[in-house]
């Protein structure tokens, strides 16, 4: 395979971070080479998971999810969605391409939609052990009200990735919306903290994200025994979860990207976005 060499003194981007101070990548446009880790990728067969809940009214943004997903999401290697849901009657058929499988499991409601949100965590977790440790090698873990609509490949690949939150990846610590109550197992202190991580989607090896979601799910038991609930729910304890175990990689603000913060330059890409809702109705019964 032929490809421009690296240069030790040529840094692919120099005005954003590539690198954190524990080492692990921060993936931006122009950072990486799709040919050389398509070729790695391969080699090892991988299958990779993507989870998915359309609890309730959520199930109207699921085909957009879906087919988007078939035009951009790590195409060229084996994926299986795994579709949860309570309205599995209002689950239309999919056209997938080669390679590419889909199960949709039926699950339980919750009433508020915080439950629905936070019990994801519990979900993916015993389904971690149960399933998908025998049927896929990584776990991406995504909001339904999401849109693929550009490349996402398997440069997002590692033991743990979290994305950074397209609302703060400029901002402070004390900027960030971490949850500030001591009592809260989501508890991070205004002097703590390297990145706030979005909750719409994470992901990696089978094992790591079954040890991700048992620390959120018993985070959030916790909390709920004490009759507190964290800031941003689901994802308040992922935050919590990353301070104390640094993800193996970063994606940039490109793979969550949100256009209510417009499109500044650094973000070159807008690889999967946030379908606009209108909150109220989404979440009525
Ligand atoms: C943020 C996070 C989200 C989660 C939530 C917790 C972003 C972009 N997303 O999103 O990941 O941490 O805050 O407060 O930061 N769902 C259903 N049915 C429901 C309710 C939720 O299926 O009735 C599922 C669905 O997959 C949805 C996800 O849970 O995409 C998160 O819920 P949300 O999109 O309403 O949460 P939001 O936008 O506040």
């Amino acid at each position: 395979m032929l490809y421009t060499k690296p240069e030790i003194t040529k840094p692919p981007r120099t005005v954003v971070l590539m690198l954190t101070s524990w080492l692990a990548p921060i993936v931006w446009n122009g950072t990486y080479n799709s040919d050389i880790l398509n070729a790695q990728f391969h080699q090892r067969k991988v299958r990779i998971g993507l989870t998915v809940f359309a609890i309730k009214k959520y199930v109207i943004f699921l085909k957009n999810f879906i087919e988007s997903a078939e035009k951009f999401f790590i195409i060229g290697h084996k994926v299986h969605y795994y579709i949860f849901t309570d309205r599995t009657q209002d689950i239309s058929k999919f056209s997938l391409g080669d390679g590419r499988s889909m199960d949709i499991i039926e699950v339980k409601s919750y009433q508020r939609w915080q439950d629905i949100t936070m019990r994801r965590m519990e979900i993916i977790w015993n389904y971690s052990l149960q399933r998908f440790i025998n049927e896929v090698d990584y776990l991406v873990c995504a909001d339904v009200d999401l849109i693929f609509s550009d490349h996402v490949g398997v440069e997002i690949l590692s033991d743990v990735f979290g994305v950074i939150h397209p609302g703060f990846f400029g901002a402070s610590r004390k900027e960030f919306t971490h949850e500030r109550r001591p009592q809260s197992e989501g508890y991070i202190p205004f002097d703590e903290g390297d990145f706030y991580y979005t909750g719409c989607y994470f992901g990696g090896r089978v094992q790591e994200i079954y040890k991700l979601a048992n620390f959120c799910n018993n985070a959030m038991l916790a909390d709920k025994a004490n009759n507190i609930e964290a800031l941003w729910h689901d994802e308040s304890y992922l935050n919590k979860y990353f301070l104390h175990y640094k993800p193996t990689k970063l994606l940039s603000p490109e793979y969550a990207w949100n256009y209510y913060y417009g499109s500044p330059t650094l973000v070159q890409r807008k690889r999967l976005v946030h379908v606009e809702k209108d909150f109220k109705t989404i979440r009525s019964k």
